[in-house]
């Protein structure tokens, strides 16, 4: 079977506002930016960009369930469903599909129980604290392990 020219990429929770508000921890790009720049660096490997956010868990799993079907990989900025969702982490490992964790600020540095992910044992690449431009750097790592390459 081919492997799909496609990864998708989910955003969680309230990373909707991003841009709109706390611009000290979140920088001032959009979610739209967000979408761009991981599609950019998507494109630049021959690989299109599905892009979800919501608001509510159950849109999030049924859009990694349907990953199964079309995409060769996951992006995910599970936004504070990282830190309390078992839920998220079982459709991710359920899907077999290779999970770059995002997150835009440095979790590590901030309060106690952001220090936890439940996502992180599922995730082959993670990118913390890097600002938007995570997302690219997450669609590079991603690359080889999508392509079986040894290195990308
Ligand atoms: O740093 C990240 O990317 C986070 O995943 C963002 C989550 C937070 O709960 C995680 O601990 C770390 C929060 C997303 C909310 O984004 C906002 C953006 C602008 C204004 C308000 C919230």
């Amino acid at each position: 079977m081919t492997v799909p020219r496609r990864i998708l990429l989910v955003n969680g929770p309230n990373l909707n506002l991003l841009g709109t508000r706390e611009p000290g921890i979140y920088g001032s790009a959009t979610l739209a930016d967000v979408e761009r720049i991981t599609s950019d660096a998507a494109s630049a490997h021959g690989l299109e960009v599905r892009a979800v956010q919501s608001n509510h868990e159950g849109v999030l799993i049924d859009a990694i369930h349907a990953a199964r079907e079309d995409c060769a990989g996951i992006v995910i900025n599970p936004g504070g469903l990282t830190h309390t969702s078992v839920v998220l982490r079982d459709a991710l490992s359920g899907v077999s599909l290779p999970v770059a964790e995002v997150h835009i600020s440095n979790v590590y540095e901030r309060e106690e129980f952001r220090h936890h992910s439940y996502v992180h044992d599922v995730a082959v690449v993670h990118v913390i604290g890097e600002g938007v431009d995570g997302y690219a750097k997450a669609v590079r790592l991603l690359i080889p392990v999508i392509t079986g390459a040894a290195d990308g």
